[in-house]
């Protein structure tokens, strides 16, 4: 029996989609929603007890004791399928890694000339640890060999991931002793694809063992690489003022949305849009300008470094569409729902593909070479201005929101303490001392089988009330800033007294934005980072941390959580529970991880529960380390008058008295 059709309001928290909802309803449009109530889960898959992995099969494991026509049993049918999906999560953001690894090498190479390395300091930490000489040598130079040797990173023949040496020593001698340390990325995808094939590894635990190792090439490999390199060939973001939702489209500009993951193509298509020649263009055909928006993880890229605002979340892409406003929508690679095709065909809008691995039947595909970057990018705007006199009648909701996104781990190192003595020490200090109860890190996706955002939003709210300092990446992060949390007004108004003071003293606000899915890696070395500063233990799984994706959907967010556990941390994940069809496999990634590795991975559906959880493991790690407990009453007494002053002030104002003026980067 198909589910009952939930209501706009049920199906998003978001007032701006939730108007465009109804808006649908009424064009009688068919959205990723509607499939959703339409299609139930398949509750054997569901719970992982679905084998098809030959063709003596499928075979469907439901009953206990049953195994399947080879034998094999639940524990390793699930402990297989979930591997499958973090290999799967894994390569997709190691691709995106190694296509950047790609760019850079011919940026090197004098071959893709539209782009620069505008962060020669990252470029010679890359450097640092890929064991590439810097002393009197030309940045091409060493962009070249860095290009070299992160190329190697995918499929070198001995040794182990480089970039693991950033890890704290005790992590690397837990992965050592486990031998769970990646030897290059490709190999462990390939080995986890080929150890779950017919007839080959059939113990779960060691399955299991293989899944972290895998995960780990993902945020210590493709994923830290692909972050490096972005920051190297398009700046290393910093704080910028922007927007986010669906309000952002303009009602009288071309409407382009950039959509996907890589930066490569949306940065190009940035400076596209900046053309004169085609802003004048633009004027030609009757509209005001050109108007350039993001989705997923592409407005996350863009948003942090060029202050581009964002349109929406993962579940926002028909919806955008279904405005009327959107001439063109330019997608890439991850994330890009088929039914955007099916929507556009009602609308004005083109759907273009752009990636050699990612074509849509019914798009358009304009295929991107790096060598070719801005002359494919103005071409793409030019075909959009085209299609602007065929926009027929528009519904731009109202809502649109300041934020204030960028924190690199080398920003918030320099905000805590500035050019000349930068670190982690007054974080460490003020977790220690109990102002900031302890961090968590809310990243992942929007999910279509729950009120997208209501998640995110109860549980950073309350986080942050209770002292506990929120990292956020991917579409978690445009949660937030739709509710104002990314702004310095959301510590005055809503942080606890001791995070309050915090941020306060520091200028920051409560909920940090780090960047996009890739940019997971960065929470790692954030964690490494204050686990060698002292005074919080000496390992990741000692800090008072917790990360959590209530809203997931993707395979990628199952690679995320398993490297963050494998590296140490408590992660808790929402929506339904894959391993559920063995109760083997779901104590063992929790108990049975928490005893190897010190981190552990729960599927709770609950938010309270997600909350009264985190709460506790943050207090037991400082109970650990023998901190102060959490203690709110003890602060809030400090910098009243300079909060008063503050509050007084426009928002506007009260952001610019707090930052300055931050502009977004050229
Ligand atoms: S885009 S993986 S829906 S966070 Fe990175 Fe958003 Fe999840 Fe895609």
């Amino acid at each position: 029996m198909p589910k009952k059709a939930r209501t706009p309001e049920e199906r998003s928290a978001d007032q701006g989609s939730v108007d465009v909802l109804q808006y649908a309803c009424d064009l009688n449009c068919s959205t990723t929603f509607d499939r959703a109530d339409d299609m139930l889960p398949c509750p054997i898959g569901e719970k992982g007890q679905c084998c098809k992995h030959c063709a003596m099969g499928p075979c469907r494991l439901t009953k206990d004791g049953q195994v399947g026509v080879c034998g094999a049993t639940i524990d390793t049918v699930v402990a297989r399928n979930f591997a499958r999906m973090v290999a799967a999560g894994s390569s997709a953001h190691s691709d995106h890694g190694r296509g950047l690894a790609l760019t850079l090498l011919e940026v090197a190479e004098g071959t893709a000339t539209d782009y620069a390395i505008r962060d020669p300091e990252k470029l010679k930490e890359m450097a640092y640890y890929l064991d590439v000489p810097v002393e009197d040598r030309s940045l091409n130079e060493i962009a070249y060999d860095v290009a070299v040797k992160a190329l190697a990173e995918f499929g070198k023949p001995r040794g182990e991931l480089a970039y693991t040496r950033r890890a704290p020593a005790k992590r690397q001698k837990i992965w050592h002793d486990l031998k769970i340390t990646p030897r290059n990325i490709d190999r462990e995808v390939v080995e986890m694809m080929h150890r779950t094939h017919m007839g080959n590894d059939q113990d779960a635990v060691h399955i299991l063992d293989q899944a972290m190792r895998t995960g780990l090439a993902d945020g210590w490999g493709g994923s830290m690489l692909g972050t490096d390199i972005s920051d190297v060939l398009f700046g290393t973001p910093g704080p910028v003022q922007s927007e986010v939702g669906l309000g952002v489209l303009s009602p009288d500009e071309v409407n382009i949305v950039l959509h996907g993951h890589e930066p490569t193509l949306s940065e190009m298509v940035v400076v596209a849009a900046s053309d004169p020649e085609l802003i004048e263009y633009a004027k030609s055909k009757g509209a005001k300008g050109i108007a350039l928006s993001g989705l997923c993880c592409t407005a996350n890229e863009i948003i942090m470094r060029q202050g581009i605002p964002t349109a929406g979340n993962f579940l926002e892409q028909e919806l955008a569409i279904m405005t009327g406003a959107v001439e063109s929508m330019v997608v890439d690679v991850q994330c890009i729902m088929q039914g955007l095709v099916g929507v556009a065909k009602q609308f004005h809008t083109e759907v273009i593909t752009t990636s050699p691995k990612a074509k849509i039947t019914g798009a358009t595909h304009i295929e991107f070479e790096e060598g070719h970057a801005l002359e494919i990018a103005k071409g793409i705007v030019r075909r959009a201005i085209d299609r602007f006199p065929l926009r027929g009648k528009t519904f731009i909701p109202k809502d649109r929101h300041t934020t204030i996104p960028g924190f690199s781990h080398e920003y918030i190192d320099y905000a805590l303490g500035g050019l000349y003595r930068g670190s982690f020490r007054p974080l460490n200090d003020a977790i220690m001392a109990g102002r900031i109860r302890g961090v968590v890190a809310n990243i992942g996706c929007t999910n279509a089988r729950v009120q997208y955002e209501s998640m995110h939003r109860y549980l950073t709210e309350q986080f942050i009330k209770n002292d506990v300092l929120v990292v956020e990446t991917g579409c978690a992060s445009v949660a937030s800033e739709k509710q104002g949390f990314m702004t310095p007004e959301a510590a005055l108004s809503m942080a606890g007294p001791g995070l309050r003071e915090v941020c306060e003293t520091v200028g920051m606000s409560p909920v940090l934005h780090l960047g996009s899915c890739v940019d997971n890696s960065r929470i790692l070395t954030i964690l490494s980072q204050m686990a060698s500063e002292g005074g919080l233990g000496d390992d990741i799984s000692d800090i008072p941390a917790v990360g959590m994706a209530p809203e997931w959907m993707s395979e990628k967010a199952l690679s995320i959580a398993t490297y963050c556990v494998a590296s140490g941390a408590y992660v808790l994940m929402g929506i339904h529970n894959p391993v559920a069809g063995s109760e083997f496999v779901t104590e063992h990634i929790s108990k049975g991880w928490e005893a190897s590795v010190g981190g552990k991975l729960e599927f709770v559906t609950d938010v309270e529960e997600i909350l009264r959880r985190s709460l506790a493991h943050i207090d037991a790690k400082r109970a650990a380390l023998n901190l102060p407990a959490y203690d709110p009453s003890k602060w809030g007494h400090s910098g009243d008058a300079r909060m008063n002053e503050l509050l007084e002030l426009p928002l506007e104002e009260r952001i610019k008295s707090i930052y300055g003026a931050a502009q977004p980067a050229d």
